[in-house]
């Protein structure tokens, strides 16, 4: 029961948040649509946010970054948009006998004093329709919708293949047939 009110949620959040980003203005500078719209969650937190782009076109990028929460009860991450992507999923890698493989993650609960870390290996963004806007060494946003509709922004720096450890490897199990 609860998953399937969670599934529902997080595909209504995931629609609108697409909706209502894709028709604001293409090209806003992370810090000019922060400071325009305050919209951030109460004590949700993104760290260290990074944006790995494709390792060759029409391949996923990848998203990592950390998120506390210091609210009021339990909140879950409903959906993740990053500007200049098209389609996002929450993924998490779980390893079993030495194989690694990724599964799709609807929600990713929050509570507090239990950080949450996006990265290589574990539970992270698939980036999908990467636009070639996204240049390495530069920023773009990313927004996380909640399961109750609140979103907190955070600057996301871009990174090419090869400027961390192990996210090639993390997604060479990618197959895409399989999406
Ligand atoms: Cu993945």
């Amino acid at each position: 029961m609860r998953v399937v009110v969670f599934a529902g949620l997080s595909a209504v959040a995931l629609a609108l948040s697409g909706c209502g980003q894709q028709g604001a203005d293409p090209v806003p500078t992370a810090t000019a649509s922060i400071d325009a719209e305050p919209q951030n969650a109460p004590g949700v937190t993104i760290s260290d946010a990074m944006v790995r782009l494709p390792a060759a076109p029409g391949r996923p990028g990848v998203a990592y970054f950390g998120v506390t929460f210091g609210g009021e009860g339990a909140r879950s991450i409903a959906g993740v948009y990053v500007e200049g992507v098209e389609r996002t999923e929450m993924h998490e890698t779980v390893t079993e006998n030495g194989i690694s493989k990724m599964q799709p993650v609807s929600s990713v609960p929050l509570s507090t004093g239990q950080p949450v870390q996006f990265k290589a290996g574990g539970l992270h963004v698939m980036l999908f329709g990467v636009a070639d806007t996204l240049k390495a060494g530069e920023t773009t946003e990313i927004t996380l919708t909640l399961d109750n509709g609140d979103k907190v922004s955070a600057p996301a720096r871009i990174e090419a293949v090869g400027g961390g450890m192990s996210a090639p490897m993390d997604h060479s199990a990618h197959d895409m047939s399989k999406m």
